[in-house]
């Protein structure tokens, strides 16, 4: 069992203050196998009056000092990439080698991005006769999220260091273990004392003491349009900065002449990555008319070709959900669709063959129309629905009908075609033709998907303001 009893907060491990501990359950076997001290408002005054402190310092560090720091976490953590690994297997049931890279792997580069990133960042420009200087936001809130437990947290540490800000971080209480190996690797190489601060506890009670805070200048929280839209409005009562990572409901555009074996094929894996469980997931697969019934034997075959099992197996493609709740809500998704009569193609309710415990869920593919609420509402678990248009115009219309607008994909066979039909797709991303995205460049959405980016130097510009200096 896993006794987890401190925050850290100013350069020091503390047992957290409450009496309160959360339980954690291992998602594959159901099992408890830890809790977690729960932290107190208390400690979150301790944790903000420390960043406060070591904000003056800090913010007046040099890029390079900030590049030094960030490259040594990133080889810190990179010393410890397995056991940072085999943490988000046992949180939140994610599979062992997609932990390795999409997980640890994906945190340690974004680490090193910023550090790369400094360098590009304009900090002092001239206006006229004026001087216009990029200075740190503040005292920063991060709010992390249990699907990208080390790099939704490590993504706003990162960026806000890389700023010159200081941090009081919360992870999810879902995965409150896996970004702590962040603070292990900050505190190893020497932060100075104050600049990042971790404290433990539900969104209601530390998210919100954290956002509500006079001191804390700036919040950025990833996690559901709900919890985005209260941090939001908590944080205007003091008018704070928010940035918001929040859902998607992404459409894969297969235009007519693209290669649909392949866009089928990799439009699956990438709605399936994580069993569901991200944000940009391309989760609504639009196909010509004509070709619907071939994208959906297509879609069923890749879909049925997963392994779906024990996450710390090699091979398998898709684990469980991260816990019970999740697991309710992705089956009480399925149900509403199969209620309402929306085409069954693959998957659905029954439990994966040979899977009696764990929360586990058959990778699901429906067929409908986009108004259909499967259609319309994140699932955040293994469920697509394909969607058929008849002509061009009416598929950006489907894409953009969606309150969502994050991520999208556009396949065609020609690349520039594809591009003209993605800069009408209003989403923070689009890949053409399964391109990966370089973490380079920006993340983040429109609508409900939320409010600034990350990844890069737009992730540090988003923790940077403006000040201009006259004379
Ligand atoms: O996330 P919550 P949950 C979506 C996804 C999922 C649903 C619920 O659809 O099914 O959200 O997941 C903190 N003030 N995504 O309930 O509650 C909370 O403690 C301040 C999408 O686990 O949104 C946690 O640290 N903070 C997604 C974080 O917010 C608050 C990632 C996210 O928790 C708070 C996760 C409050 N009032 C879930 N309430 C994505 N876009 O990738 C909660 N929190």
């Amino acid at each position: 069992m896993i006794r987890h009893e401190d925050n850290y907060i100013d350069g020091e491990w503390v047992r957290a203050s409450s009496d309160d501990f959360h339980q954690l359950t291992n998602p594959a076997t159901e099992e408890v196998y830890g809790e977690v001290r729960r932290g107190t408002p208390e400690d979150v005054e301790r944790a903000v009056a420390a960043a406060v402190t070591a904000l003056a310092p800090w913010s007046q560090s040099t890029p390079a000092d900030r590049t030094a720091l960030l490259n040594a976490i990133a080889d810190n953590m990179e010393s410890r990439a397995e056991e940072i690994s085999e943490s988000a297997v046992r949180e939140i049931g994610m599979p062992i080698k997609r932990a390795r890279a999409a997980s640890t792997g994906a945190a340690i580069h974004d680490v090193r991005n910023f550090a790369d990133a400094l360098r590009d960042v304009v900090w002092e420009e001239k206006i006229g006769e004026s001087t216009v200087r990029r200075i740190p936001a503040g005292v920063v809130g991060a709010i992390g999220a249990w699907n990208g437990p080390i790099r939704s947290v490590a993504l706003k540490v990162g960026a806000a260091i890389a700023a010159g800000c200081t941090v009081v971080a919360k992870p999810s209480e879902v995965a409150p273990l896996t970004p702590l190996f962040l603070a292990y690797a900050a505190h190893d190489v020497g932060v100075p004392q104050g600049v990042i601060n971790f404290v433990q506890g539900s969104g209601r009670v530390i998210g919100e003491a954290i956002t509500a805070h006079p001191d804390v200048d700036m919040v950025s929280i990833t996690g559901s349009v709900g919890a985005g839209a209260r941090v939001m409005e908590v944080a205007a009562r003091r008018v704070k900065k928010v940035a918001l990572e929040l859902g998607g409901k992404s459409a894969n555009v297969i235009l007519d002449g693209a290669d649909l074996t392949r866009a089928v094929e990799s439009g699956i894996d990438d709605a399936f990555r994580n069993s569901g469980q991200a944000c940009g997931a391309l989760t609504r697969i639009l196909v010509p008319r004509s070709r619907l019934a071939e994208a959906e034997a297509l879609a069923a075959a890749t879909a049925e070709s997963f392994i779906v099992g024990d996450p710390t197996d090699e091979a398998t493609h898709l684990g469980p959900l991260a816990n019970a709740d999740q697991y309710e809500s992705v089956r009480g998704h399925i149900t509403r669709a199969l209620d309402a009569g929306v085409r069954l193609i693959t998957g659905g309710l029954d439990r994966p063959d040979g899977l009696d415990k764990g929360f586990y869920v058959r990778p699901t593919v429906f067929s409908g129309v986009n108004s259909d609420r499967i259609a319309q509402e994140e699932v955040f678990g293994p469920v697509v629905v394909i969607i058929p248009f008849d002509d061009e115009d009416e598929a950006i219309r489907i894409a953009n009908d969606s309150e969502f607008g994050l991520a999208g994909g556009v396949w065609a066979a020609e690349r520039e075609h594809a591009r003209r039909v993605a800069s009408r797709i209003r989403t923070g991303r689009v890949r053409i033709n399964g391109t990966p995205i370089d973490m380079r460049a920006p993340h983040g959405g429109l609508k409900l998907s939320g409010v600034g980016r990350e990844m890069g130097r737009f992730g540090i510009e988003d923790y940077l303001e403006y000040q201009a200096q006259h004379g």
